[in-house]
């Protein structure tokens, strides 16, 4: 029985994958080379200094671990700049909703995402006191596809991996889900999230009892 719902946030709960795009791009921009959207999807769910490692690799750029870490925090600095103009506006459609609908059951709520700035986008948007866990990237030592971030999200809401249901828009966020040894519900693209055990394109007029009906 799912007694949890663990959410991922960027791109679940709110967009801010363009806004790790914009700020990646200008980084990869002023060291001379560029990164396409394409390029942008295999860095979703992926943490900042993998991903890092990942655009620097995709540009033949060699630096030293000293400059990789001002490169991280200026890229850091412009995202935060991006994101603090975030208001409840910018929550994807529909999530509201679902939320409204568990609050009258007895599910628990937790976010498992690897950003260290996910508490101040939820307070940013209004949803932080909608969760009964929060982990994020300050509380795990692995990123995704390592399935630390759900397992320590099922284990501060008191339930086995079983009980608990993963929403994920990312490949390696999908993939640590199953390695966790959840159901998984790939928000996105069919053809993309192969590994989700039902796809759904958002949370726009979805209704609660009709999912947990078909993943059981
Ligand atoms: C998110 C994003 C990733 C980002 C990572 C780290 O993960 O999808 O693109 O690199 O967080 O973010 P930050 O630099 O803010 O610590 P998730 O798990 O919320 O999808
Ligand atoms: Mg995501």
């Amino acid at each position: 029985m799912i007694k949890g719902f663990l959410f991922d946030l960027d791109g679940v709960i709110v967009e801010t994958a363009i806004f790790h795009y914009q700020a990646w791009r200008k980084m990869a921009n002023d060291l001379g080379f560029d990164i396409s959207e394409e390029f942008n999807e295999s860095l979703k769910g992926v943490s900042r200094m993998d991903s890092l490692n990942l655009i620097l690799q995709h540009g033949n750029v060699m630096l030293s671990e000293e400059e990789k870490l001002i490169l991280a925090a200026k890229k850091n600095e412009h995202y935060l700049t991006l994101v603090s103009q975030m208001t409840s506006d910018d929550i994807l459609p529909g999530v509201k909703d679902f939320f409204e609908q568990i609050k009258k059951t007895d599910i628990k709520i937790a976010l498992g995402s690897v950003s260290k700035n996910a508490k101040m986008i939820l307070e940013g948007v209004g949803l932080i006191n909608d969760f009964d866990a929060i982990i994020d990237g300050t509380k795990i030592s692995n990123g995704k596809p390592d399935p630390e971030v759900f397992l320590k999200g099922a284990e501060e809401l008191g339930l086995q991996a079983n009980e608990c249901l993963v929403f994920e828009d990312a490949v390696a966020g999908v993939e640590a889900g199953k390695r966790a040894g959840m159901k998984v519900i790939g928000i996105g693209h069919e053809n993309v999230l192969t590994q989700a055990d039902l796809v759904l394109k958002s949370f726009e007029n979805i209704n609660l009892s009709d999912l947990l009906s078909k993943i059981l």
